[in-house]
């Protein structure tokens, strides 16, 4: 059996994320390699029940404290779902991971970066790509706007916030080349996921590696 793959999507609000993590599932279903879609907060029964308290509670949690509740959840979500999925030799394709804690909780409520990278370091699993999606405030608020919905907790911090989220993923993404790559998600839907395609194929097609499934080039 041989082992799947992790690949996380990141990015600030309404960076399509949810509906890429979708198309990256369905092409690579596509070529035959088993795939679970998850996302964070949340992805198994206890961290679901964490997202409920992050996202909808009313609480005004120290940034240390959400940080950890943050970390708790990821910490199931991958004994429970991840790790036993990729153990599998199941590719886990998540909508969000802990560069999302870095960005939210370090850039934009000012927790410590510090303690934040040690959390990331005692947590053991990193993906293997992760696909930052960047695109600016006027095209995440149409996009938010034509999801519709209530905002949840995050979405309601005002635009400075946001724009330190911003700030944070792009830095992430600068500073570990090796694992991320920063995609213009400004474009529409097929493009990104063209340019997504593009670098799963780069980064984790068959020549990069001996121990995966097998990936066949995409026509897209
Ligand atoms: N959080 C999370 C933290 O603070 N710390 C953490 O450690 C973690 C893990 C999660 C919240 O929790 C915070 C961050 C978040 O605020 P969530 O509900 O999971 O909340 O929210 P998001 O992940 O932000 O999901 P969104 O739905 O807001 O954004 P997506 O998934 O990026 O966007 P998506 O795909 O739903 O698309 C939004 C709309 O745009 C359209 C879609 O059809 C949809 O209507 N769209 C496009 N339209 C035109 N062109 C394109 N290219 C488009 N792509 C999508």
């Amino acid at each position: 059996m041989t082992a799947g793959r992790f690949i996380t999507l990141e990015g600030g609000e309404g960076a399509g994320k949810t509906t890429q993590s979708v198309l990256l599932a369905e092409a690579l279903m596509a070529r035959g390699v088993p795939v679970l879609r998850t996302r964070e907060p949340g992805g198994s029964p206890g961290a679901e029940l964490l997202r409920g308290i992050l996202l909808g509670g009313t609480v005004d949690w120290s940034a240390r404290a959400e940080t950890l509740l943050h970390f708790a959840a990821r910490a199931e979500h991958v004994a429970k779902t991840i790790q036993p999925a990729l153990e599998a030799g199941t590719w886990v394709i998540c909508d969000r991971f802990f560069d999302s804690t870095m960005a939210y909780q370090g850039y934009g409520q000012g927790a410590d970066r510090g303690f934040i990278a040690e959390q990331t370091r005692l947590l053991g699993v990193a993906p293997a790509l992760t696909l930052v999606l960047d695109v600016g405030e006027a095209v995440a608020v149409q996009r938010m706007r034509q999801r519709g919905g209530d905002a949840d907790r995050y979405e309601r911090l005002d635009a400075a916030f946001h724009d330190r989220v911003r700030r944070g993923f792009r830095e992430i993404a600068a500073a570990a080349p090796e694992r991320c790559v920063l995609l213009d998600a400004s474009g529409d839907i097929q493009a990104v996921h063209t340019a997504i395609m593009t670098a799963v194929w780069t980064r984790l097609g068959p020549d990069q590696s001996t121990d995966r499934p097998g990936l066949h080039q995409p026509q897209t």
